[in-house]
């Protein structure tokens, strides 16, 4: 039987037609700005997104630190959600490269709204370098693919503008949350400065992504993406794939959202397991095991002596993640044998007491 990969929609293998374009890719250098497909999926980025500009990167995470560099100046503040990829999962590039501090938010359900973001403003002042960037994460992948409504992002947007400070959107899964909403990603992110979006997720290239914005911050994020190494040549090959992702995925992800919804469902009636499916809306499901008296990292490890993969994302809480590479078998299948591993457990602990 053939391995059921829910860790993360990263694990996608592109499909045919993403390998027949990247074997045919017409390339040049990209890093001479001659790169034909790389230029062309970076202006269908600015398009789709209503922007002047787009700027492709081998990753997420180096979108995410050119757009903080490019925003921010050394000794300042970013504020962001206490779960958001740019804190916890990305090395502590903040601080390393931009010299920034986090300060971070608890949001409801991973949300930030302006009432939670005031408060923690800074003001230049005599002892204080000051906010540099508000960034905010959609969906936020750790709160189990919370999605931020257009009314909430708008307002952070404008109040902060008011103030004089930029709003950076990690929109790794913004396409998912577009889906959610039932709107474009043209109207989830008008009034962001930055948004960094990803081709390598629930769009299912192989590598990519892609940051857009204005022209002059598009100007300053490409010598940022040299500076960090991510100066690319032929990579044509990669951005053939990124636009067939880009063009024909958006289109699927409802899918990937019904099969989240049936595992959520599923684990939900797993005794020991705590979620509630109605904060499910995207493509992500985390779930609270500690009731079941195994650590998460455990129950993974036991998931996968069965095919199925999934990762523990602290001892209490574990991730399953869909994607185009998992279908609603699949998802029944790894429901089945989290099943057997509790009721396994259940009754080894009642003979053992
Ligand atoms: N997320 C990965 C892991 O790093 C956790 C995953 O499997 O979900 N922003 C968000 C919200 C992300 O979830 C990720 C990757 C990134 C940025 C970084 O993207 P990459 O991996 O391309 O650097």
């Amino acid at each position: 039987m053939s391995l059921v990969d829910l860790r993360s929609d990263t694990v996608t293998r592109p499909t045919p037609s993403m390998r027949r374009a990247m074997a045919e890719a017409e390339v040049g250098d990209d890093v001479y700005r001659e790169d034909p497909t790389v230029n062309r999926l970076q202006a269908r980025a600015a398009e789709i997104f209503d922007r002047e500009a787009g700027l492709f990167v081998p990753s997420g995470s180096m979108g995410n630190h050119a757009a903080i560099k490019v925003h921010t100046h050394h000794g300042q503040e970013v504020i962001c959600e206490e779960r958001s990829h740019i804190y916890n999962y990305e090395m502590a590039t903040m601080a390393a490269v931009s010299g920034c501090l986090a300060r971070t938010v608890r949001g409801e359900d991973g949300i930030l709204g302006w009432d939670d973001i005031a408060p923690a403003l800074r003001a230049m002042t005599a002892e204080r370098a000051g906010t540099g960037l508000i960034s905010l994460e959609n969906t936020c992948n750790i709160a189990g693919g919370a999605v931020t409504p257009v009314e909430l992002a708008e307002r952070v947007c404008d109040e902060a503008h008011a103030r004089g400070v930029p709003v950076h959107l990690d929109g790794a899964r913004i396409f998912n949350a577009a889906t959610a909403l039932g709107c474009t990603v043209g109207d989830l992110t008008r009034k962001f400065d930055s948004v960094m979006f990803c081709l390598s997720k629930g769009l299912g290239a192989p590598v990519g992504s892609v940051l857009v914005g204005s022209k002059e911050f598009i100007e300053s994020a490409r010598r940022v993406r040299k500076m960090l190494g991510g100066g690319m040549r032929q990579v044509g090959i990669l951005a053939a794939a990124g636009l067939i992702a880009l063009e024909e995925s958006p289109a699927r992800l409802p899918e990937d959202h019904e099969n989240a919804q049936v595992l959520a469902r599923g684990l939900a009636e797993i005794p020991g397991i705590r979620l509630d499916p109605a904060k499910v809306r995207t493509n992500i499901v985390i779930f609270d095991v500690q009731e079941t008296g195994i650590e998460s990292f455990e129950i993974a490890r036991r998931l996968k002596e069965k095919d199925i993969l999934a990762n523990g994302i602290s001892p209490a809480t574990m991730r399953m993640v869909t994607h185009r590479d998992v279908d609603r078998a699949g998802c029944q299948r790894a429901l089945q044998v989290m099943e057997g591993i509790l009721a396994g457990e259940r009754t080894r602990t009642a003979v053992a007491q």
